[in-house]
């Protein structure tokens, strides 16, 4: 007998249960999954294909592109795309955001936001990476075309979030906002499976993840606090891929920071792409997601498609003994 319950197997029983659902929903979250095998495919033989090493460019937000990062942007824009379910696309990877159809009546009510490969600096040396979606609704109607603002929209508005860690196994982790599940992909069947019902972050933990190397760019707070971590002799962990950071402050508690720098003033992840989905996956897992003046990270204003923030997220307990150094 076999008790595997696959991704689309998954979503579309959840969305029964959902009154008023139209499958459009279901069907976009079912391409995303189709996307993310695809380009595991591609990131697992990356070393045996002439796609590894820097494209050359730079993206929007002014970090050296990788030949994979264009490829899983264009692979992920294409299933977006063909899934017929989706309005646009506002990608890390690019300036201004893609609208799929120029036609009114408009006939998609959902936008993706998207970090096609996140910590791709990694890929070279065979170190986990990841993707990174959001869906919103549409604030524009029917007869509008989609417009920046529908992209502009806080991280509680989210209606899906989620995250594909390229590990040792790769796994797809979303929320729809009924807690947080995470699936396992099976290579052979060619299906990602549902391996963590339920997930909740430890409400503390004894792991600390932050770039050390950049302390003395950190403001003095961060510092007191990364002092108080060491001085507890917490232990220290950090990829520098943000999705397998945070995966792994997800399953074993602890906390996640990438603070203002010298060279980041703003901070260096973005809120559209990277620190509201996986705020919203956090948050909906029990832990906590805030900027370094201590402000919900899903509460903030977005107000242009690649703003930068500073993020602390990561275990209750945790989160909440930063409080008193962020006064
Ligand atoms: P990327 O989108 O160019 O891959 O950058 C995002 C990555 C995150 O995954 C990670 O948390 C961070 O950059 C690491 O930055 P740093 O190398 O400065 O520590």
């Amino acid at each position: 007998m076999n008790n595997r319950v696959t991704l689309d197997e998954f979503i579309v029983h959840s969305q029964m249960n959902q009154d008023n659902a139209s499958g459009e929903f279901s069907g976009l979250l079912r391409h995303i999954g189709i996307a993310a095998k695809i380009v595991n495919r591609i990131v697992n033989k990356a070393g045996l294909m002439d796609i590894i090493g820097l494209d050359g460019n730079t993206n929007s937000s002014g970090d050296a592109v990788q030949k994979l990062d264009i490829y899983a942007n264009e692979l992920m824009i294409e299933y977006l795309k063909n899934s017929g379910q989706c309005a646009g696309v506002a990608s890390e990877e690019l300036d201004e955001f893609i609208s799929f159809s120029n036609k009114i009546p408009q006939k998609n009510k959902y936008l993706v936001v998207i970090d096609p490969l996140d910590g791709s600096s990694n890929i070279d040396v065979n170190i986990s990476v990841g993707t990174i979606f959001g869906i919103y609704k549409r604030l524009t109607s029917e007869s509008e075309l989609l417009q920046l603002e529908d992209f502009l929209q806080p991280g509680i508005e989210l209606v899906a979030a989620g995250y594909v860690l390229y590990g040792t196994s790769t796994m797809l982790v979303y929320t729809s906002g009924y807690g947080v599940n995470g699936f396992t992909y099976d290579r052979g069947i060619g299906e990602f499976c549902l391996s963590h019902r339920d997930m909740k972050i430890p409400p503390s933990g004894n792991h600390y993840s932050i770039n050390q190397g950049y302390f003395r760019q950190f403001d003095t707070r961060i510092q007191d606090y990364l002092n108080k971590c060491a001085d507890e002799n917490m232990m220290l962990r950090y990829i520098g891929s943000m999705v397998a950071d945070v995966h792994r402050t997800l399953c074993l508690g602890g906390i996640f920071l990438y603070p203002k720098t010298k060279k980041n003033p703003e901070g260096k992840l973005r809120m559209l792409y990277e620190c509201n989905p996986m705020s919203f996956v956090v948050e909906q897992a029990g832990g906590i997601c805030i900027d370094e003046h201590g402000k919900r990270i899903m509460e903030l204003p977005v107000q242009t498609l690649h703003q930068r923030s500073s993020i602390i997220i990561g275990s209750v307990e945790n989160v909440n003994s930063i409080l008193p150094f962020l006064n």
